[in-house]
């Protein structure tokens, strides 16, 4: 119904239709004309309601599209080879069936929504059409298993970088992977490594940013803690722009860490992590830690200084202020 009611607003620009005039048309209730035209709004359809007119559709959602991407990329291999959805269950498992056919290292799939979007320990990711930007790489890193959580940080270093070139927003990393505006987190970083005999053959780096989403794209449990880069600036993004950008950052860092190594890029995380200095609790596999955050050390553990005087090492857990 909502497609076919789409094609008429589609196929007729500037012109308003009453809600009566919708029901009559295709025999439905007022109710589900509201319905419609609200399912409609959440792909990233925009109308004016004028009281007497009716509704007219003034907005339609940009979708991210190859030619426009590559026309804008200024990589030489990250999102060289790149495909575009327009819906899938997880670009995580569209990266890692690609990896394993073949695919080379930059390799990238985007998704304009995602039906089973993940983050760590499989808490759901929300991934709603057309406003987001959910994507996966393939990386084929040559080094040891144990330093995998170098990429982790070098990941949220170049998206953090990006996002302040592109959009006005004070942006800064919560340890280990989210990207906050204020409280408020914005962006999710998911790593997820396939190893043969401790051997690592691929990395799929998996980036969720709510870029235009609006406050009723978020469902209940996640709305009073994330928040939309359209929502803190006050301007719709150009998601192809941002992707552009965070890839350009992304392969400099990445170009960087196998010349040096993790010291360049720890000092730029500690450079815009909100984490550092603060008191905080770990909730880590192993139980709580608390203490001062104090930085990260060379194996991208965050240390911290707890009451006793002692240091103690956190590898991986959720933090809170
Ligand atoms: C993460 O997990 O932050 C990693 C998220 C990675 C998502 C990307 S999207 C492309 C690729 N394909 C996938 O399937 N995944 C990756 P974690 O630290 O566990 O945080 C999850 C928590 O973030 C949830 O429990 C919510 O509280 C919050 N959250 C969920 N969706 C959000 C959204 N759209 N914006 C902001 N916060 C969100």
């Amino acid at each position: 119904m909502s497609d076919r009611l789409l094609e008429w607003f589609q196929n007729h620009p500037d012109e308003y239709i009453s809600g009566e005039e919708i029901s009559k048309e295709w025999n439905i209730s007022r109710t589900a004309v509201w319905k419609q035209i609200n399912r409609l709004r959440a792909k990233g359809y925009d109308f004016e309601a004028v009281p007497k007119l009716g509704y007219r559709l003034i907005q339609q959602p940009t979708r991210l599209d190859e030619r426009t991407l590559l026309l804008k990329l200024k990589t030489s291999r990250f999102g060289r080879q790149l495909r575009i959805r327009s819906k899938t269950e997880s670009t995580q498992n569209e990266a890692l069936s690609w990896a394993k056919e073949g695919a080379q290292e930059g390799a990238l799939v985007l998704a304009e929504e995602q039906t089973s979007g993940r983050g760590r320990q499989n808490r759901p990711w929300h991934s709603p059409p057309g406003k987001g930007i959910w994507m996966s790489m393939v990386l084929k890193p040559k080094i040891p298993l144990q330093f995998t959580p170098h990429l982790t940080l070098l990941t949220v270093v170049a998206v953090c970088r990006a996002i302040k070139r592109v959009v006005p927003v004070d942006v800064g990393i919560k340890w280990p992977n989210d990207l906050l505006v204020g409280e408020r987190k914005i962006c999710g970083i998911l790593l997820e490594s396939f190893a043969e005999d401790e051997r690592l053959l691929s990395v799929i780096a998996g980036i969720g940013i709510s870029v235009n989403l609006d406050e009723q794209d978020y469902p209940e449990g996640i709305k009073d803690k994330a928040t939309s880069l359209k929502i803190a600036s006050g301007k719709e993004i150009d998601r192809a722009t941002l992707v552009a950008e965070i890839l350009y950052e992304w392969e400099q860092l990445y170009q960087l860490y196998e010349e040096q190594g993790f010291g360049p890029v720890r000092t730029l995380w500690e450079a815009q992590s909100i984490t550092i200095g603060r008191t905080i609790s770990v909730n880590t596999p192993y139980g709580e830690v608390n203490g001062v955050a104090q930085g990260l050390d060379e194996s991208g553990a965050l240390v911290l200084l707890g009451r006793d005087g002692q240091y103690r090492k956190v590898f991986s857990g959720d933090v809170h202020f």
